[in-house]
């Protein structure tokens, strides 16, 4: 392709895809935030949620901290003693065990929420989502931002949650957008404001550009987004290739076509009890394991499903989880697979059970529809 045909493109793209208007939105420390949801006295102090290993200690990372707590250092991905030694002066300083059940109920509202202020809703993980509003919004960009307000205002005060919405002509300059302002943000960046709001940033706030890619832009002296620029498609095309290099220089002009693509989170069903007493005997929990897998399947057949995935969770006594899960060769809805499978993963996590338990749950999901199958099959 000639220089001058990219050029042509690219005007071509932006003014026919300018009438767009997509959201990015994304909640703010959320692991530690839902624990700040149920628990207020949190808010206050530096507040770490952890995922320990089973290797028993402190062995483990930080899933993420209240900004609080990234006021000391504490980061994502950080081995929870650096994380503890940082905070070791601080009094009130907490670290919780990670709850990701407690994550998808929140999750879950807060989705629901979201979905009905789109004309198009993409869910992209439990904290993330796109949305299309371009309909609803008449392609204006002033209702957009009232629109973007009040969805922050109706998870505020519904889930007591803040989040951070990007609004722009396309998903790419959205995401950016949403990472902007950070936490409660909300930025607008209008379509002929576009090469002005990316030109100042980092290389690297560009999506997909990681730590090694911007250190060989700075070694050619291309830090920002707008000396970025600079770079001519013939180079970008040596040093990465045809696909990255038109990605790299698209997103630097602040280009990109992707639609909205509707998609919702894979649904599970799942059931979790608090068993009588904290235990780790193998009759005991199996016994549970069984009555909890018969209300379970009375789910699933209630929504006409078969299922490809089991698993099962523990929650110990210190609250931290430890889960297993398997796959089934075949969709079914059978209750003897369903056990089946759930009693070889008991005896899996047993195996080197340290702490004693104290809720029990089983989850099905890849679920598919049990179209053309007889209603009996789904008892035999
Ligand atoms: N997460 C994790 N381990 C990581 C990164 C993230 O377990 N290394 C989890 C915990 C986060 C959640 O994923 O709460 C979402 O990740 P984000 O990168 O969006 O970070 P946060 O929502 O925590 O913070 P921010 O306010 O920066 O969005
Ligand atoms: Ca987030």
């Amino acid at each position: 392709m000639h220089a001058c045909d990219i050029v042509i493109r690219i005007f071509s793209i932006r003014y026919a895809l300018s009438s767009r208007i997509v959201f990015h939105i994304d909640f703010d420390y959320f692991f530690a935030q839902c624990e700040e949801i149920r628990n207020q006295s949190l808010k206050t102090r530096p507040v770490a949620v952890c995922i320990f290993s089973d290797r028993g200690g402190d062995s483990g990372a930080i899933a993420t901290a209240n900004y609080i707590a990234r006021k000391y250092g504490v980061k994502s991905g950080m081995p929870i003693k650096f994380a503890k030694a940082r905070l070791a002066d601080i009094p009130d300083a907490t670290f919780l065990p990670a709850d990701f059940a407690h994550y998808s109920d929140i999750s879950e509202r807060a989705m629901e929420i979201i979905k009905n202020h789109a004309d198009v809703f993409e869910y992209v993980g439990k904290d993330e989502a796109y949305l299309d509003v371009t309909r609803r919004t008449d392609g204006s960009f002033q209702k957009a931002s009232h629109l973007a307000q009040q969805l922050k205002n109706r998870i505020r005060d519904q889930i007591r949650m803040t989040c951070s919405i990007g609004v722009s002509e396309n998903k790419l300059i959205s995401k950016i957008a949403s990472g902007f302002r950070k936490p409660d943000g909300l930025t607008v960046v209008e379509p002929q404001n576009a090469e002005s709001f990316l030109a100042p940033l980092k290389v690297s706030d560009i999506p997909g550009i990681g730590k090694v890619t911007a250190e060989k832009f700075h070694e050619m002296n291309l830090d920002t987004v707008g000396e970025l620029r600079k770079i001519d498609v013939f180079t970008l095309n040596k040093m990465f290739g045809r696909k990255i290099s038109a990605y790299i220089y698209n997103a630097a002009r602040g280009i990109d076509g992707e639609p909205v693509a509707e998609r919702q989170p894979t649904i599970q069903f799942s059931r979790i009890i608090t068993l009588r007493e904290d235990t780790k005997d193998r009759e005991a929990l199996s016994e549970s394991l069984d009555s909890i897998c018969d209300d379970l399947h009375k789910i699933i057949l209630k929504h006409n499903k078969m299922f490809k995935s089991v698993g099962i969770q523990f929650v110990q006594s210190d609250l931290s989880s430890k889960t297993k899960s398997r796959m089934i060769k075949n969709p079914t809805s059978s209750i003897e697979e369903l056990k089946k499978a759930a009693s070889y993963l008991l005896e899996e996590a047993l195996a080197d059970q340290q702490m004693e338990v104290r809720r029990l749950g089983v989850k099905v999901s890849e679920l598919s529809d049990m179209e053309g199958q007889s209603s009996i099959t789904n008892f035999f």
